[in-house]
């Protein structure tokens, strides 16, 4: 007896000393402004697994961080493209959909994209367009293309998507090309509309998760939004609408995905298939104001999202608009260009 109660009390006293077990943890990396805290203390206190959460601000920037340090993540929310190229790079894992029953409450029209062709690799977390969040009592006119981003009425009160392929491919739709072209003709264009846009005097600043909260302070007339961030100022500031101009933009999905290397992987699916439970899709899409790609949780959600057209587009609207696909390495000839545009003097 006394034996059993010295080797229970060592046991005890070693405890604090074991390395925090693995299957504790999960390493989230997403976007800035992008989820309800509340979802990640929930599925803290339902599964026990601690949430490491990290954030990044563009698909570019968390491109490098992933392919140089793939381990340090579980779970990944990269757009569209992004999920393209990383299957390329056989950066992803399979993803054991028997661990993620929720991923069946997914659209029809995003359960085989064809950034994820087969269905492999990828769960929708959300969706939305790019477009010009604007306000309603400081603009000229109607609001119903991307030329007021270039005209001189609007000097200075300009706030631009600090984000290569987004501002390139307004820029190029603008002119009447594809957002994914490869033709430098077109995209020498694009970069001298943007070049000159600056030399005018017209951008107020670069950003990304600013501009929403400058637009609600009533600090610019225009800004490039991603459609939640637009519904979120709308939200605050009555005077401010959002508009996917005539030209077409960019429609995007974020998908959830599972770097090859994670080191957390059934974790990373629990936390996947909680993102996707209806209850907890419903909770971030109310919070960020983005689309949701969760069928489900869109009957929970019932008029008041079908009705908003930012968040719920009609199809003729989103028909008009175009996905970004990989474009290879010519990313760097768009890095490049886009140096152009912030370094004009
Ligand atoms: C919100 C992030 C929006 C994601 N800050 C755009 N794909």
């Amino acid at each position: 007896m006394k034996k059993l109660l010295i080797v229970l009390l060592a046991a005890a006293m070693l405890l604090p000393l074991l390395p925090v077990q693995a299957e504790g943890v999960v390493n989230v990396f997403n976007w800035e402004d992008y989820v309800n805290p509340e979802a990640l203390e929930l599925f803290e206190k339902e599964t026990g697994i601690k949430v490491n959460y990290m954030r990044f601000t563009t698909n570019e920037d968390m491109m490098v961080q992933v392919r140089t340090n793939p381990a340090a993540f579980d779970v990944v929310f990269p757009s569209d493209y992004v999920i393209e190229r990383f299957v390329k790079e056989d950066l992803l894992m399979e993803l054991d959909f028997a661990q993620v029953p929720n991923a069946d409450n997914t659209l029809e029209w995003l359960k085989n994209p064809s950034y994820d062709p087969d269905h492999k690799y990828s769960v929708p977390y959300m969706w939305g367009t790019v477009g010009i969040l604007y306000d309603t009592t400081r603009v000229q006119g109607p609001i119903d293309s991307w030329q007021v981003l270039f005209e001189d009425t609007y000097k200075g009160e300009v706030f631009m998507l600090d984000s290569i392929r987004d501002s390139m491919g307004l820029a190029l739709k603008y002119l009447g090309y594809s957002m994914n072209t490869q033709d430098p003709a077109e995209l020498k264009a694009a970069t001298d509309l943007l070049v000159k846009q600056k030399q005018d005097g017209i951008v107020k600043a670069y950003q990304v998760d600013e501009t929403k909260d400058k637009m609600v302070a009533g600090e610019g007339i225009l800004g490039v939004v991603w459609s939640g961030d637009a519904q979120y100022a709308i939200n605050l500031n009555e005077n401010l609408a959002y508009v996917v101009p005539k030209e077409g933009s960019n429609v995007w999905v974020d998908g959830m995905v599972v770097p090859r290397a994670a080191k957390n992987p059934e974790n990373a699916l629990k936390f996947i298939d909680f993102m996707s439970r209806p209850e907890i899709a419903q909770m971030n899409c109310e919070y960020i104001e983005y689309s949701s790609p969760n069928q489900a949780a869109i009957d929970l959600m019932g008029e008041e999202y079908l009705e908003n057209p930012n968040l719920n587009p009609s199809q003729e609207v989103i028909d008009n608009c175009e996905f970004f696909h990989d474009i290879q390495d010519r990313i760097t000839i768009y890095n490049t260009l886009w140096a152009q545009v912030k370094n004009a003097k």
